[in-house]
This record gives structure tokens, sequence and C-alpha cells, in this order.
């Protein structure tokens, strides 16, 4: 910890460091929580993991371009309490960047949220306002001057996921494509491939935006106030142009799911509709100045596409040999994948609801 107190030192902070802790669970950066002497604000130290996000000038311009505007739009409608509700990045000392680059490795710093609430699920309340909240960030960068760059190019692709689960499968790095449950799951996600890949069909046809979007809405990615409202919206490293089915899809992904996405209890895998019409009518609530009938009309299919995409992903790690998600044991990405599939299954059984949901918003 003596490194990363130093690496904390050298940005322009208040205060004095007094300790630096592991904080919440990412699986891509490692974050830390700075605690500083009485008075003083804390702050989130994070190492970027840019063996992922390889262009981090180009990620921390868009994270700033993007938390500016957020700001502007409180202060122009008089909100209080700004420094909550969008992330402060403070930078290194005599430095114009909001990152530092020490020995190979880029760290950044913001100001730590203090009071805040993080959950890694939802009840039907929190969904409800986390909706609200997706909506209206959506909403509040319609007018964003200037473009974002994508900090992972074509990251929400389904084709493009497809085609790397087909070469991990052709390279077998890791000796795992002829386990019988493989062959099983690979087959399964075939079957679905050409339904899924939609969104990238409707979009060459020019019926479909991209906006940006956040592309990352997990329920660790957003912090509580005491009344489960969303106070505010972190981890911004994905923010970027993409379809509205990322931020309604991930979230729900995470918060409909009855269990965790690694739980091994795969029979208690089920898609909560309570969860997705809170979500949905919340989402509906804030995003009516710009969504788009097509949008809309699809909002079942993003229920479907996010477990399923994210499964194909958990399951190429896992045929490649684990190089890019953290895991804790040898079959986690398996037994995620597992979980996945299980839940893309529950939420296509429940495909004629949703739609007549949507239907009747
Ligand atoms: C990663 O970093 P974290 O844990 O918020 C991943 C998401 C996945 C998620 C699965 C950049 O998010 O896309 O949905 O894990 N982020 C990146 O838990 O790949
Ligand atoms: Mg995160």
């Amino acid at each position: 910890m003596e490194q990363l107190i130093d690496i904390a030192r050298k940005f322009d902070i208040k205060g004095e460091v007094v300790e630096v802790k592991p904080l919440g669970n990412g699986l891509i950066n490692d974050t830390f929580r700075v605690v500083t002497t009485d008075g003083y604000p804390d702050y989130v130290l994070q190492r970027i993991n840019n063996a992922i996000f390889k262009d981090v000038e180009l990620l921390q311009n868009n994270i700033e371009a993007v938390t500016r505007h957020i700001r502007k739009k409180l202060e122009a409608a008089h909100t209080d309490d700004i420094d909550r509700k969008v992330l402060t990045y403070v930078h290194p000392k005599g430095s114009d960047k909001t990152y530092l680059l020490e020995e190979g490795k880029y760290w950044r710093v913001s100001v730590f949220i203090h009071d805040a609430i993080t959950r890694e699920t939802a009840d039907e309340a929190n969904s409800y306002f986390a909706g609200r909240a997706f909506g209206n960030f959506e909403a509040m960068l319609t007018d964003l001057p200037g473009k974002l760059g994508e900090t992972i190019p074509d990251f929400h692709n389904m084709e493009l996921r497809s085609r790397q689960l087909k070469e991990a499968v052709a390279g077998d790095a890791a000796g795992r494509v002829s386990e019988p449950e493989i062959q099983q799951i690979l087959s399964d996600v075939a079957k679905y491939d050409a339904q899924m890949c939609k969104a990238e069909r409707l979009y060459r046809e020019g019926t479909l935006p991209k906006r940006i979007c956040h592309c990352d809405t997990k329920v660790n990615n957003m912090l509580f106030d005491d009344k489960g409202n969303i106070l505010c919206v972190i981890d911004l490293d994905t923010v970027m142009p993409g379809f509205v089915f990322s931020d309604i899809g991930d979230f729900l992904r995470n918060a409909a799911n009855t269990v965790a996405e690694d739980s091994p209890e795969i029979d208690k895998v089920a898609f909560k509709m309570e969860t997705f019409k809170a979500f949905v009518k919340g989402y509906l609530e804030s995003a009516s100045s710009f969504i788009t009938p097509v949008e809309k009309e699809n909002i079942p299919y993003a229920a479907l596409l996010f477990p399923y995409m994210q499964a194909v992903r958990f399951l190429t790690d896992y045929i490649n040999g684990d190089t890019y998600y953290k895991i804790k044991y040898p079959e986690h990405n398996l037994v995620r994948t597992r979980n996945q599939m299980a839940l893309f299954h529950s939420a296509l059984s429940h495909v004629d609801e949703m739609a007549a949901y949507v239907e009747s918003l």
C-alpha cells in the first residue's frame, strides 16, 4: 500500500493521505479509496486497465467532456449538491491532464462522494429510479458538443462478439473447446446468433440511431442516496456512442436476475418481470424526449441481447484461458456463462409479456 499512498500524493488532493484501501467489485480496473485527514474529502484512486482501454488519453478526454457537460446542465437547472451528482477528477500536481503515467501504469483520482450507498442488486423502487436516471443521463448528453471516441471500438457490437467467440474456438488456447459442456453451450449459442445480431442490421439499414450511452449500467456502477434514488452515475469509461439497448439491457441483465451474475446456483436464475417493468417505466418517462419507435419497440430485444452477449463474452474469455475478466477460481468464467445463458432463456420466456407492457406505456 506504500506505493499506492505515494501515487495518491502525486495528485492535487486536499488534506494528508492517511490510508489507501481496496474499493468496490469492478472486473476491469483496480479501485481504491484514499482516506485523508479529518475535515477533507476522501478520494477514489484507480489504476486504469490500459490493456483493455488502450487509448487512455481519449478515455479521459471523453470523461472530462461528459462530466463538464453534465455539470453545466445541473448548474443551469439550479440543482443543489452538484459535487455529489457528477464526478470530479483531480489533476496530478503540475499537470493539465487528469491521469498520471508512472512506470507504464496509468492512474487517476476523483473525489469520493460521501454518504452514498453502493448496491450489487436493486429492488423495484431502485430500478424505477435507475430507469429515470439513465434516460436522463442519455437525454443530458444528446447535445454534447463535439464527438466522443469509442474507448473500446465496437464494444457492444454483437457481430464482433460473435466473431471473437468463433476465433477463440478456432484458437482453443486453453484446450477447453472439447469439453462436452462447452460443445453443448456453443450449439445453444449458435441457435440465436442471427436473431441477436439484429441491432447491427437495423443500424446498417439506417433505422436505428447511435447516441451517447453509458454502456456499463451494472447496479454497482451507480451511487444511491438513502431514499433509494440515484445520486450519481459512476464508472464512465465506456460512455460512448452506442445503442440505447446497452443501457437498458445491461441494467436488466444485472438487476432483473434473481441471483448475482456469477452465482453457481443456476436453477435459481430467473428474469424478474417486476424489475423490467419498474426500470422501463422510469426509463421511458425521462427518455420520451428523444426515443424513437424502433428503439422503443425493441426494448424486449435489449433485455434478451445483454445476457446473451455477456454469456458469449464470458465464454470467449473462458476458452481463451481467462485473459480479460478478473477471476477468483479456474471455472469462474464458465459459471458466469452458465448463469447468463440461464438468464437469457428465462428472459426469452417472458418476451411477449415484455412487449405487451412496453406497448401499454
Ligand atoms: C465489466 O468493470 P466492470 O466490472 O464495471 C465489463 C462490462 C461487463 C461486466 C460484467 C470494460 O464491467 O462490459 O458487462 O464487467 N466492462 C468492460 O460484469 O469490459
Ligand atoms: Mg464498475
